[in-house]
């Protein structure tokens, strides 16, 4: 990692975040017509592919060394390895996109040695930017430094606002699983609950991950979502104090593609929050395993 100039690739990407916000906001709202890859809600517009154009096209040309994973290029069986790698969604929120919801995102992260390095979260319709490097701080549109204000600590996950995602699997183990352990984590103590303060359910991975970051959200949990939706939001999510672990019970570690991650915002009494979560999670995710 020695020879890689992380600011320069970093201040790029900030540069690419920007153009593709200008594509995004211009073609909202009326060339965003959806289409759907799996299933029904697994949305994806004309938007989606030509901003994912944009990016990898820009980023090949400057880096033709270097690896790119987006979303709608992704070929099952590709892996990420230990080169320096791009890993990007183009539109991280594109149901919400699709319905002018403006909780919606450019995350362009940058891996090397599988380790989330340099992270780049833009929504264009509100205009703010996240972004981060290893070692280098977590910062609100290059000026502020997250989180906003110093951390308070967790008082237990009763004080927490959490939010989860439904994701587009609808049916199986894994959307039982997320459905128990919302009302679980709703229900009260002598029901066995969490008696969270609130459930949130936004829609991107992303900004929910720089929610954490910034201290607005205590933690966030999914099981299904990509490298693409979380690699950038965890660079920016540890440099601001926050722990990433396993949305299943025990891995304190993660792998980038685990494809399941509860995010911690910083602040004495992250462990015993992760502790108290993953005693109320309802099974176990076979997702990635
Ligand atoms: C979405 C995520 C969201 C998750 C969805 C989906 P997209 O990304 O950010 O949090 O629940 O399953 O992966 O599809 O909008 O890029």
């Amino acid at each position: 990692m020695a020879d890689l100039n992380l600011q320069e690739i970093h201040d790029f990407l900030v540069s690419i975040a920007h153009k593709a916000g200008d594509m995004i906001t211009a073609a909202h709202p009326t060339t965003g017509a959806a289409g759907s890859k799996k299933n029904s809600v697994d949305l994806v517009t004309e938007t989606d592919r030509a901003v994912e154009t944009l990016i990898s096209t820009s980023l090949r040309e400057k880096y033709p060394t270097f690896s790119f994973i987006g979303e709608e290029t992704y070929k099952p069986g590709d892996r990420i390895t230990t080169a320096p790698t791009f890993i990007v969604d183009p539109i991280d929120g594109t149901t919400n996109f699709v319905h002018r919801y403006s909780y919606v995102s450019i995350s362009l992260g940058f891996a090397v040695d599988l380790i989330p390095t340099i992270g780049v979260v833009y929504n264009p319709f509100t205009q703010t930017l996240y972004s981060a490097i290893k070692g280098q701080g977590a910062f609100l549109n290059q000026k502020e430094k997250l989180p906003l204000t110093l951390p308070t600590p967790l008082e237990g996950l009763s004080s927490c606002l959490v939010a989860v995602e439904w994701g587009s699997d609808r049916s199986g183990n894994d959307f039982a699983v997320k459905s128990k352990t919302f009302s679980k984590l709703a229900a009260t103590k002598e029901n066995g609950g969490g008696m969270v303060h609130g459930l949130r359910s936004l829609g991107s991975a992303a900004l929910n991950l720089c929610g954490v970051a910034s201290g607005g959200l205590d933690v966030y949990w999914e099981a299904g979502c990509w490298a693409w939706d979380v690699c950038a939001g965890w660079v920016i999510l540890k440099e601001a104090g926050g722990i990433m672990v396993d949305a299943n019970p025990g891995n304190w570690e993660p792998r980038i593609d685990e494809r399941r991650y509860m995010a911690v915002r910083g602040g004495k009494g992250q462990k015993e929050v992760v502790e108290e979560f993953w005693g109320l999670v309802e099974g176990a995710f076979e997702v990635g395993v």
